[in-house]
């Protein structure tokens, strides 16, 4: 018997958070892992990644963040970093997916703000460990467990959010291009959103105030998950 639901999206990855609408959209429950962007690569649809950062904020410190980029440490189960857009957007469209727009990061972030404590940032520990390595900074005054990148939906979000880290964890990129002033020959700019292990103002804990990123920078505080979407009939 034909049914007037649409069949869902989703994948064994996603959850859905705006069927019943015109759209049907369904969202990663985790940024993207070291293991689960693996599998890509043995599938040849996306390139290894090498565990490097890249963009004008680290020249002549490179060796100082890629101590941080996942994919160097040997975990599956950590978000990975170091990413540009481009190899984002691919992971995305080989999983059936692509890339989420900023409305609809925001739309999915409206349903799971974190509650104090419960999102990734740079807490005690995240000071004391950059303390440890000589660089010692601003923090938000609070313990999250995690003195750098968690693995993906290692925070207790409680049992009503089923997505997790929007906020903290690894800023995300989205589709979207960021243009705050109309001019040519600025270099390609993507919105990131999201929080991430290095925030240190609680002003920007929920990770809803978008930034532009250089489209080819790869940075270890910066990773992403995909959507999944389909106008309904
Ligand atoms: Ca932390
Ligand atoms: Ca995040």
């Amino acid at each position: 018997m034909a049914s007037s639901t649409p069949p869902s999206v989703c994948n064994a990855h996603s959850v859905p958070v705006a069927e019943g609408t015109a759209d049907v959209l369904c969202v990663d429950r985790f940024e993207v892992s070291v293991g689960r962007y693996q599998e890509c690569v043995s599938a040849r649809a996306c390139e290894t990644n090498d565990g490097t950062v890249f963009g004008p904020e680290f020249e002549g410190t490179e060796a100082f963040w890629e101590r941080f980029c996942t994919s160097r440490m040997g975990r599956a189960d950590l978000p990975l970093n170091c990413v540009d857009w481009q190899a984002a957007r691919r992971f995305c469209e080989w999983a059936g997916g692509r890339l989420p727009s900023m409305r609809e990061w925001l739309l999915v972030a409206g349903t799971s703000a974190p509650e104090a404590g419960r999102a990734n940032v740079c807490d005690r520990s995240c000071r004391a460990m950059f303390v440890s390595l000589g660089r010692p900074g601003e923090y938000v005054d609070i313990d999250d467990g995690f003195e750098s990148i968690s693995p993906v939906g290692a925070l207790d979000h409680g049992t009503t959010v089923e997505v997790h880290d929007l906020a903290g964890n690894l800023g995300e990129w989205t589709e979207d291009a960021f243009e705050p002033s109309r001019n040519d020959q600025r270099p390609d700019q993507r919105t990131v959103l999201g929080s991430s292990w290095e925030t240190v103002s609680e002003e920007y804990v929920s990770g809803t105030t978008p930034y532009g990123h250089l489209a080819e920078g790869r940075g270890e505080s910066l990773g992403f998950r995909c959507v999944y979407a389909r106008r309904s009939p």
